[in-house]
């Protein structure tokens, strides 16, 4: 291998560093509202070395300690050269040669998930491989739902995944979600079958499809030509969305015309060989050797594997890692919530800006301030209005005391000079004192 991923991973982060999607064919990722809040970004050239440019070198020298993790799926019916496309890729025996099975053997009956991991190591970079492989698919009488069982493998996969989230203690996240499917198709030169296109549509909203078209050295250049048109529009119709390589705003025309170039090529036509062929000029090469001449596996004249292992390995890894956590599996980490009926609780995460806070704050403050208000003073007129009927009451009693005694005193006046009167007139004052004179007079008499 003459590529380092190395270097592809550290030109890497550079390019796409802060960019935003291009790609209008794949379901764009949620994008992060470039400024923060409403505070303004000023733009300020620097004086002098700071050394955040450096911060790239650092991610680099983390994830080179940390190492790599990647899954990936296989599909296809046997035969088609599954497990030598995956040994080529990755340039290990991951897969032994396989013993056919003797004619009597008992064949199984269901569709088998065995998954193989590997710890492989180029130029100090480190990459735990898992290969997950689906023998039995499509190789039923009958394969209707042949589907199901890579369908429930992978959605127990993002359970796994949801369930170490959801626990107290997230220290150790294995991720075993797998991040990339090879669905291998028959090099027939016609079509798509109904078992291709059903696959397809169960799966592609769960995994990053990426077709490859199987043996393509049984296939001549015309044929994988239209073979490959063929499918393409087989795959529109049914609205079936494939893994694609994504673009950014701000990448350089190379990197442009690399994605271009890559997604020129899907499905890829591909021919797996793990084992060197000697060419006619002499070379050594990857390849199988016919009585004819000689297919070279990296020979980009001959087949499109080393499209494939660019966009699988060497320039896409990280977008697929990235899609399938922050597309893939989000939007089925949504569905099961709120199948499970958990509804987002605003109280809870309600994002804070803590401007609109302070104004929030303030905005009651200033309403309990009034409240306060309004009640005092309505205390205060309560205690008035009780002050003013109290001395409305005792001032009525005052009135009707000095009216009682005005009229006490008209009454001694009127009965003075009645007496007065009779004194003048020489009466007796009362006729009882009349009576006592005369009985007086009687008695003396
Ligand atoms: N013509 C051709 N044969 C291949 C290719 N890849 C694998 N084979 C052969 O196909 C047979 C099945 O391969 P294998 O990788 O075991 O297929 P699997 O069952 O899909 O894993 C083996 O004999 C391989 O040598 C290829 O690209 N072209
Ligand atoms: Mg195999």
């Amino acid at each position: 291998m003459t590529d380092s991923f190395v270097s592809s991973a550290n030109g890497d982060s550079l390019t796409a560093n802060g960019a935003s999607r291009l790609n209008g064919s794949s379901p764009s990722l949620p994008q992060q509202p470039s400024e923060t809040g409403s505070a303004p970004i000023i733009r300020k050239k620097l004086n002098g070395y700071v050394g955040f440019a450096n911060l790239p070198n650092q991610v680099h020298r983390k994830s080179v300690r940390k190492g790599f993790q990647f899954t990936t799926m296989v599909v296809g019916e046997s035969g088609l050269g599954k497990s030598t496309l995956i040994n080529t890729l990755f340039n290990t025996g991951l897969y032994p040669p396989k013993e056919p099975l003797p004619p009597s053997a008992e064949r199984p009956q269901t569709v088998a998930i065995e998954s193989i991991s590997a710890d492989i190591e180029e130029n100090g970079v480190r990459l735990r491989l898992t290969v997950v492989d689906t023998p039995g698919f499509g190789d039923f009488v009958n394969n209707e739902e042949s589907w199901k069982p890579i369908v429930e493998n992978i959605e127990s996969r993002f359970d796994s995944y949801l369930e170490q989230e959801n626990r107290v203690n997230r220290q150790k996240i294995a991720d075993n979600r797998v991040h990339a499917c090879l669905y291998f198709i028959q090099p027939t030169g016609h079509s798509l079958k109904p078992i291709d296109v059903e696959f397809m549509r169960q799966l592609h909203t769960k995994v990053n499809l990426i077709p490859v078209i199987a043996k393509a050295d049984t296939l001549t250049d015309e044929e994988v030509a239209d073979f490959k048109a063929r499918i393409l529009a087989d795959i529109a119709h049914h609205n079936i969305h494939i893994f694609q390589a994504p673009t950014y705003e701000n990448e350089d025309e190379e990197a442009l015309a690399e994605a271009e170039e890559i997604a020129g090529q899907i499905p890829f036509a591909v021919v797996g060989s793990d084992h060197l062929v000697k060419t006619l000029d002499g070379r050594e090469v990857r390849g199988r050797a016919y009585p004819w001449g000689v297919v070279e596996v990296d020979n980009e004249d001959h087949c499109d594997f080393v499209k494939l292992r660019q966009m699988l390995v060497r320039t896409y890894m990280e977008e697929l890692r990235e899609y399938t956590n922050d597309v893939l599996y989000e939007n089925w980490r949504t569905q099961k919530l709120v199948s499970m009926g958990v509804v987002q609780d605003q109280s809870v995460f309600k994002e804070i800006n803590p401007a609109s806070r302070m104004q929030e704050e303030r905005v009651m403050h200033e309403a309990k301030l009034a409240k306060m208000e309004a009640e005092m003073k309505m205390v205060f007129q309560q205690k008035v209005q009780e002050k003013e009927a109290k001395l409305k009451q005792s001032e009525e009693e005052l009135y009707a005391r000095h009216r009682e005694m005005k009229e006490a005193l008209e009454k001694q006046r009127a009965d003075l000079e009645d007496k007065k009167r009779r004194i003048e007139s020489g009466r007796p004052l009362t006729p009882e004192k009349t009576n006592q004179t005369r009985k007086k007079g009687f008695l003396r008499a």
